[in-house]
């Protein structure tokens, strides 16, 4: 395997964005290109560079990469710095075979001019796409099939552009329903009853698992490419509101919870925490619903700023500004769901939001790049309570204490450091009920490496952590598979893993069983094209991780 493939796969995904749509300018100061040929690189662009480097190239995970500052470096640089990459991040596209020499030229050439915009997306735009397919009316009262919902999976399927439903007793498919295109994640609605899976594409699925076959019954695209969705979970709000957030435009938008009905549009556009400068395109990152008010919690990527949005009254809503770091990401709770524990990627830190008194409790200083997923919650036997993450930039795994109250002298200092089997890593996970803590290294360049997962021991974590070859146990042959996030069953007892490969190669699931850590089923079918994202329906539903 060429160990640049994974970076590639997981900075270099396509944008969702109709390249076609962005409308092109002329630039002064930029080599001439034929239309023809900009409208090459613009959809390259959209292709390989827009994840990175935003749709305008303001910059994010990728440096700005605005006229002013590419026509000063000049065409041959931009040439040698896409063609070799550099150590802080950028793929060497050249050298790795991606682009060829015309094409490196091609995109030096075309950063020189100024990005062309996307259009914006309105409410008339997304009531345009809106379809209620099986009215709140006309849906059961109480679940019409004997499934085991509080263990049933929603499994992405990430190039396929569906979801696979996957009963966690039998380890059946139960269903494969479209959704929208590289479907990125699900969320449960806090009664459990409804799916919802959000596509690149911005197109949100609400799937009802109560009919007799659980079905779509309310879809909506709110715009060009998105990441997140989530529904109201405060007592009295159970699935009245759900939320998404897009990349682009930059906005969010909160929906009916029954219809999906586009209620209110909020964009994100303003100034950074740190420099206080304008920026035109702060995507929305992870979205969480509190239990402690009747708000949303938006991470704004590139502005670095925590939206608290109360959705109680929607015409004078009210927004708290969490001023926090940039490029905010992933995330998810403390163990007592007071305490929101959020990866600001680019600045090292773990901002933890406190969801009570609706306020910043602190900024801890973590490893490089931290990736958590929704991280992990376990007793340190040592140090109370603690919040795990892992990072894409190391091979570190930081314990963060998060219990205040009984611990004072611990909380929200890095009270554990350790090592795993290196950078590269994308989820950890744990349970209530296991003394197990998972790590994966999706990303790491080495083979041996992006095919395993680690796994510690919670009571004796200084002994180390034991490697499974997920992947060779699977045993699926060839292809670039990738070993990715584990999710655990309701009883806490399995551990589900993602052999992902790429799309014209064979993919599975592999169960562990987590007492003894041995193999307990590799669930193959062809239907499971690049498994990605798992989400137990109880433990998303509860926020269990
Ligand atoms: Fe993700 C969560 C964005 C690439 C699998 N991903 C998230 C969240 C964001 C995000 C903002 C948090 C959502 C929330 O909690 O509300 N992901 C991005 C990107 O911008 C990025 C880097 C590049 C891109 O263009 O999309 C990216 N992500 C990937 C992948 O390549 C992964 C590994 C495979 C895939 O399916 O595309 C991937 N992302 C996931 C998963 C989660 C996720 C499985 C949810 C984890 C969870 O446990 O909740």
């Amino acid at each position: 395997k060429d160990p640049d493939k994974s970076e590639l796969a997981y900075k270099g995904a396509p944008s969702a964005v109709d390249p076609d749509s962005a409308k092109s300018v002329r630039t002064p100061g930029a080599p001439d290109m034929s239309v023809q040929e900009f409208e090459r690189a613009k959809q390259i662009y959209f292709e390989r560079c827009a994840g990175c480097h935003g749709v305008l190239r303001k910059g994010a995970t990728g440096k700005p990469l605005t006229p002013d500052i590419t026509q000063e470096r000049g065409l041959d640089y931009l040439k040698a710095f896409i063609s070799y990459g550099s150590p802080a991040g950028m793929p060497n596209w050249l050298t790795s075979g991606e682009f060829t020499e015309e094409e490196v030229e091609l995109m030096a050439k075309y950063i020189m001019h100024e990005p062309p915009v996307p259009p914006e997306f309105s409410m008339a735009d997304m009531k345009e796409t809106w379809e209620v397919i099986v009215p709140p009316e006309d849906r059961p009262t109480k679940q019409m099939n004997d499934l085991n919902l509080k263990n049933l999976f929603s499994v992405t399927l990430r190039d396929s552009g569906q979801i696979a439903l996957i009963d966690g007793e039998s380890k059946e498919i139960v269903k494969v329903l479209d959704t929208g295109y590289a479907v990125h994640i699900s969320r449960m609605s806090a009664s459990g009853r409804y799916v919802l899976v959000i596509g690149r594409d911005a197109k949100i699925n609400m799937i009802d698992l109560w009919m007799k076959e659980p079905t779509t019954v309310a879809k909506i695209k709110v715009g060009m490419e998105a990441r997140s969705v989530e529904t109201s979970k405060y007592k009295g709000w159970e699935d009245k509101y759900a939320i998404a957030g897009t990349y682009w435009p930059p906005q969010f938008v909160i929906m009916d919870g029954q219809t999906l009905e586009p209620k209110k549009i909020v964009a994100t556009r303003g100034m950074t925490v740190d420099t206080q400068e304008y920026h035109p395109e702060p995507r929305v990152a992870a979205i969480v619903a509190s239990h402690e008010h009747p708000e949303f919690i938006v991470n704004v990527k590139e502005t670095g700023i925590i939206k608290l949005v109360n959705y109680e009254d929607l015409e004078n809503l009210q927004v708290t500004n969490i001023e926090a770091a940039r490029y905010l990401h992933d995330g998810g709770w403390d163990a007592s769901m007071r305490y929101f524990m959020t990866a600001a990627n680019n600045s090292n830190k773990i901002a933890v939001v406190d969801s009570k008194e609706q306020e910043l409790e602190a900024m801890v200083d973590v490893g490089k790049i931290p990736h958590p997923g929704r991280g992990a919650n376990f007793v340190d036997p040592e140090h109370g309570p603690v919040w795990a993450t892992s990072h894409l930039g190391d091979n570190t795994i930081q314990m963060i204490g998060t219990d205040p109250e009984g611990h004072p002298d611990k909380a929200w200092k890095v009270v554990r450091t350790l090592e795993g089997q290196g950078g590269g890593s994308l989820f950890i996970k744990t349970h209530p009920e296991s003394d197990n803590l998972w790590v994966d290294t999706a990303l790491n360049p080495n083979e041996d490496v992006s095919q395993s997962v680690a796994v510690f021991d919670i009571n004796d974590l200084d002994a180390g952590y034991e490697v499974l070859p997920i992947a060779d146990w699977a045993d699926l042959g060839e292809g670039p598979k990738r070993v990715v996030q584990p999710e655990y069953n309701y009883a806490g007892d399995e551990v589900w893993f993602s052999v992902w490969n790429s799309q014209d190669k064979n993919s599975a699931i592999v169960v562990v069983d987590d007492e003894t850590r041995e193999l307990k089923k590799v669930i193959k079918d062809e239907r499971l094209v690049t498994p990605t994202g798992k989400f137990n329906v109880y433990n998303t539903q509860h926020d269990v991780y």
